[in-house]
């Protein structure tokens, strides 16, 4: 309504739209990450109570919105998706990507998961097993990427621009040194 009144420029709403997508909202997501991965007693609050940790960092969800933080490692990837509509950790990760919403997405990324890493570039040795992750209203999913090799001594500060949107979705994994931006 606002755009046919000629109140707001659609290009203006588009870089908004696209600022909360991809800097603001998981800029907080991949502080909570690299917190995680230098502070041993945080990432056990974390992964215990995840709502409660990120409220550490002045996260919150609204109400009734639980947060569940799901940890990668070599045995195991975690997917998340919402079947049912686009449900999504707001509190972390900002406005869902476009993707995150289509019903080819949400119908492939449970019958066949491995296919949609691929899709992503996202190719794991055969014996790391992957765990799809449904959201709801209530209750909704954080992934906790591994930490990439040579990343040793690090800030957290340096470690935040590891952890990129997809990582925490689990459609990506933590950018290494040396890969690109
Ligand atoms: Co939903």
């Amino acid at each position: 309504m606002l755009l046919e009144k000629g109140y707001v420029d659609p290009a203006a709403l588009d870089l908004i739209v696209e600022t909360y997508e991809t800097k603001i909202g998981p800029r907080n997501g991949a502080r909570v990450v690299a917190r995680a991965w230098t502070d041993p007693a945080f990432k056990a609050r974390l992964l215990a109570d995840g709502t409660k940790a990120v409220a550490e960092f002045g996260f919150g969800g609204r109400q009734g919105e639980h947060l569940q933080v799901v940890e990668n490692t070599h045995d195991l990837h975690n997917l998340v998706v919402c079947t049912l509509c686009s449900c999504y950790p707001w509190s972390v990760l900002g406005l869902p990507p476009v993707w995150y919403k289509s019903a080819p997405y949400r119908a492939k990324a449970v019958m066949d998961p491995r296919g949609v890493l691929g899709d992503f570039g996202v190719f794991l040795p055969p014996s790391t097993r992957i765990r799809v992750w449904d959201s709801t209203a209530e209750l909704r999913y954080l992934v906790l990427p591994m930490r990439p090799e040579g990343t040793e001594g690090w800030s957290e500060e340096r470690l935040a621009d590891c952890v990129t949107r997809d990582a925490m979705i689990g459609t990506g994994l933590a950018r290494r040194p040396g890969d690109a931006a």
